[in-house]
């Protein structure tokens, strides 16, 4: 537990009770199309002195959780991360010897229908394959290493004019049988990605491990493949930090922990229709006016580090709801925002990043809010923070 900063807060809260807040209008961020942006001080300067009150309602509950009257709480699932770490398979077909790229293996009898070509413009080398009418045309890569249990990605990106001519697949054998997977070219004649994902079994037999990228039997026309990849499913899962994100304690008209201007909360009730059964937060839009909940963040072991926030939201408008980290930098207040696609299912809103170490720790917030000139209410709940 860090240190409680009394010092920093009731000085502000006092000036906060004593003036009249400052109820301006929250403004919003101006985004980008990648959803980052950097806004002005006007932020600051509109939300600072009275969000103050809801910095006394952290410490509050800070204080609940050391004397132990947390219990009962329910455990919020970690948030996880998932990456993929590339397995070296010379999946870009830069080197061939003989006939045959570098790592691969084909077929004798196919040397005349596989071939090396140039990609036309970028000057890399694909894999050609052309049909021969009765046979799978293809290129073969063994992976040795043992990857049983593992869940993988395979990759490869194509060319090819007719559908389901031109695959990659990865195969193997194991006490239930041969394994496959695979993924076809749509044939729409364009370079495009051919993807999927893999659960292999916990007994692969050694070296039966492969994939395979080339045209069916079937086919007629000469197809093109590269840049083959076989990703390994990495899944880390964050350490959780309680933000009160569930909206099931409230005291009076406000989310407990959280802050939402006092002229506003008409528009951020408690509301129920969780999935879950519990409570929730409902935004309701006014036509000129962000509409927000704001939760602060006081800690500072989460600069240097990758955090990840998500929410469990429901929204009839597209672009409507946004989930937002803010943090001033260098005196700019940084913004990401991930919205909602408006499709009226509950949806998880999810945004990583990575904290700089030179952030100000004090200045990290979440933000749930609705864009002003929209309609339709907007339901949130499970609010969580993770940590990696
Ligand atoms: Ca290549
Ligand atoms: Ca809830």
């Amino acid at each position: 537990m860090k240190p409680l900063r009394f010092p920093a807060v009731i000085l502000p809260l006092a000036v906060a009770l004593v003036l009249v807040p400052l109820l301006s209008c929250t403004p919003g961020a101006r985004e980008d199309s990648e959803g980052t942006a950097t806004t002005g001080a006007s932020v600051e300067a509109s939300t600072g002195s009275s969000e103050n009150q809801a910095t006394a309602q952290v410490l509050t509950d800070a204080e609940k959780t050391t004397a132990g009257t947390a219990e009962g709480k329910k455990e919020a699932p970690a948030i996880e991360y998932v990456s993929w770490s590339l397995t070296r398979i010379d999946g870009d077909l830069e080197t061939w010897k003989d006939g045959v790229p570098k790592g691969w293996f084909v077929n004798k009898k196919f040397k005349d229908f596989v071939k090396a070509v140039k990609k036309s413009g970028s000057g890399s080398t694909a894999i050609g394959f052309e049909p021969n009418g009765q046979d799978f045309v293809m290129a073969v890569r063994r992976i040795s290493r043992d990857l049983s249990g593992q869940t993988v990605r395979v990759k490869a990106r194509g060319k090819a004019s007719e559908p389901n001519a031109l695959f990659v697949a990865l195969v193997y054998e194991s006490a239930g049988g041969e394994g496959f997977h695979s993924r076809s070219h749509s044939g729409n004649g364009q370079w495009e990605t051919m993807e999927f994902e893999a659960i292999l079994p916990p007994d692969i037999e050694p070296n039966t491990l492969m994939i395979r990228v080339g045209v069916r039997p079937t086919s007629k026309s000469k197809a093109q493949a590269d840049d083959i990849d076989l990703g390994l499913k990495q899944a880390r899962k964050a350490h959780m930090i309680d933000v009160g994100g569930g909206f099931d304690d409230w005291l009076g008209n406000v989310p407990r922990g959280w802050y939402v201007n006092p002229l506003l909360e008409l528009q951020a009730k408690r509301a129920e229709g969780s999935p879950d059964g519990s409570s929730c937060l409902r935004l309701m839009p006014l036509p000129d006016r962000y509409v927000e909940a704001i939760r602060r963040i006081y800690r500072d072991d989460l600069l240097g580090r990758h955090v990840a926030v998500t929410a469990n939201v429901k929204a009839e408008e597209a672009d409507a709801f946004y989930l937002a980290l803010t943090y001033r930098l260098g005196g700019n207040e940084q913004v990401i925002t991930r919205t909602h696609p408006g499709s009226k299912e509950w949806e998880t809103v999810r945004l990583d990043t990575t904290l700089p170490r030179e952030a100000d720790a004090e200045s990290v917030r979440i933000k749930v809010g609705v864009r002003p000139g929209k309609t339709a209410q907007i339901l949130v709940d499970d609010v969580r923070l993770g940590v990696f």
